[in-house]
């Protein structure tokens, strides 16, 4: 990658390292790793950000709990967290620990470019705060729950606070924050995300406690260290200490901040969208340009929770059904941003119509015409038809769409568009029919073997980001080198199949999965 193409950094949330990962953990670093698979091939400087989220009263209790000192604990789940990136092949360029001596250092200079602009006070919080959320409620956000409980809008108990607090003056943002907002309609997605902040901003900001006394487990705060931050304050820096900050004149600062795109679920959009961007306003930082809030996931129709025993483990899906065929799935099953259920009878229709009948059976019947009737050999095409040139625009066309697509996160439409180019392609093998061409008019037979395995080298190229093994795989059975893969060379005026060049023999890439209980 030459050092002059454009930077593109995104990120995932940090997770919390009170428990092991779940399919909604996979699901947001899948996302952000399947773009930051497509941005690499087309031609930017990726910086790909994921790590663990290891401060705060949430994991500290979950610590004692576990009976652990906590930075023995917190060291343990974390690696569950970097296991689990590996398992799905994530292609991260940095795992951050908000443990580590970078970012404590990147917490408490932010901290003090924030009070040195007079935007910090000391006072005394009394009011209500959500440990499992790790979140302070006004009365009104709060519904009666069992023994008197008060509820938080997540279904998290919340409990009164009454400590001595440092706050940031959040209330004067009001304003800042709905210009900014204003003056870059896409920094918050979807649309209904970008609404629920506006409408939560324009009902009126109140100053934010900023730091706690009561525990210990965190950030001490500068020159006061009877505080320690606020875990969020401490968590949403991790993004500009792996950009280097405090070093604001490295390379990798000037590259990679402002951020391209912060990758959330919804249940954390007003943390990212609302108390981040004036955090950093207040200390004279860019904010971030996108923050994107996709939908949640519940298991076969029903909430998933620990408590209800139906945590979905990434794992031991990629176990039973592979792991691009979980990575696909997860991408294609919803409308990114939308929520969606999980069921292994969807899991299963998606991957056996859309991967082994459709993508699959595309790849491997034209491979096996190629080997058996032109003797292991790419063919060599003769003039085009007009079928023929449709077929290959409809490809050049799929590039652009599905670019167009992911610069909106819209991952769902890129397959989409990627599955139509498929479906065309088997009309086309249907109508063509080569495997009668070859006593009629074998040239023409070569011609339209020679059209489909081309076809299949786009559609393969353009896979990659989603599924990167089975993609791999279709394209060393088309025989292209590994080092023409990325988009600009794999589209580039003249690209193409080698005629005469030898072929493997073609194996299968999407298998039928059969259900063992069916
Ligand atoms: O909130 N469906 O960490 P967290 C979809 N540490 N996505 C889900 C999901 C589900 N059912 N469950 C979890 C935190 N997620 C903070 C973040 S960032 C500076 C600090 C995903 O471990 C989704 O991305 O609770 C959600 O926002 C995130 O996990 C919450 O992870």
């Amino acid at each position: 990658m030459s050092p002059g193409a454009p930077a593109y950094y995104l990120t995932t949330p940090i997770y919390y390292v009170n428990d092991s990962p779940h399919i909604g953990h996979a699901y947001t670093s899948l996302a952000c790793d399947v773009l930051a698979r497509f941005m690499r091939l087309d031609g930017h400087r990726v910086h790909f950000l994921t790590g663990t989220d290891e401060h705060g009263q949430k994991v500290e209790k979950a610590a004692a709990a576990a009976g652990r000192p906590p930075k023995e604990f917190v060291d343990e789940v974390s690696q569950r967290f970097r296991a689990l990136a590996q398992t799905m092949g994530y292609s991260n360029d940095d795992f951050i620990r908000t443990t580590e001596p970078r970012h404590i250092e990147a917490c408490q200079q932010l901290w003090q470019a924030i009070k040195a602009n007079g935007h910090i006070y000391l006072g005394k919080y009394a009011g209500w705060y959500s440990v499992r959320d790790e979140a302070f409620y006004a009365e009104d956000e709060l519904k009666p729950g069992p023994g008197g409980q008060k509820i938080a809008p997540s279904g998290a108990p919340a409990e009164w606070v009454e400590e001595p607090s440092y706050f940031f003056d959040l209330s004067k943002w009001q304003d800042k924050l709905l210009r900014f907002y204003d003056e870059n309609p896409d920094f918050i997605a979807p649309e209904s995300r970008r609404n629920e902040v506006l409408s939560f901003v324009k009902g009126g900001l109140q100053d934010l406690s900023v730091s706690r006394t009561s525990f210990k487990w965190g950030v001490p705060v500068p020159d006061d260290p009877a505080h320690i931050m606020y875990v969020w304050l401490d968590a949403l820096t991790n993004y500009i200490t792996a950009a280097g900050y405090p070093d604001t004149a490295s390379e990798t600062y000037r590259s990679f901040w402002p951020a391209d795109l912060h990758m959330v679920g919804k249940d954390i959009v007003r943390f990212h969208a609302v108390y981040w961007p004036a955090f950093l306003m207040a200390a004279g930082v860019a904010p971030p340009k996108r923050v994107f809030a996709h939908g949640w996931w519940t298991n076969e129709g029903q909430k998933i929770s620990k408590s209800l025993g139906n945590v979905i483990d990434p794992v031991a899906l990629v176990e039973r059904y592979g792991l691009d065929q979980v990575r696909y799935f997860l991408l294609r099953e919803v409308p990114f941003g939308n929520d969606g259920d999980f069921s292994h009878g969807a899991m299963m229709r998606r991957m056996n119509a859309e991967l082994a009948n459709d993508y699959g059976n595309l790849v491997q019947r034209v491979l096996s015409m190629i080997n058996k009737n032109c003797a292991a050999r790419m063919p060599t095409p003769g003039a085009y038809a007009p079928a023929d040139e449709g077929l290959i625009s409809a490809s050049e066309r799929l590039l652009p769409a599905m670019r167009d697509a992911m610069a909106r996160q819209q991952f769902h439409v890129a397959l989409e568009r990627h599955g139509e180019v498929v479906g065309a392609a088997n009309r086309y093998v249907d109508e063509q029919a080569p495997w009668g061409l070859k006593k009629t008019d074998p040239k023409r037979m070569e011609t339209v073997l020679y059209v489909l395995a081309e076809i299949i080298r786009r559609l393969a190229v353009l896979s990659q980001p989603f599924m990167p093994e089975s993609s791999a795989k279709i394209l060393d059975q088309l025989g292209v080198a590994s080092n023409a893969r990325d988009f600009a060379r794999a589209f580039a005026e003249g690209a193409g199949l080698t005629p005469g060049s030898a072929l493997p023999a073609p194996t299968g890439v999407f298998p039928r999965f059969v259900d063992p209980a069916a």
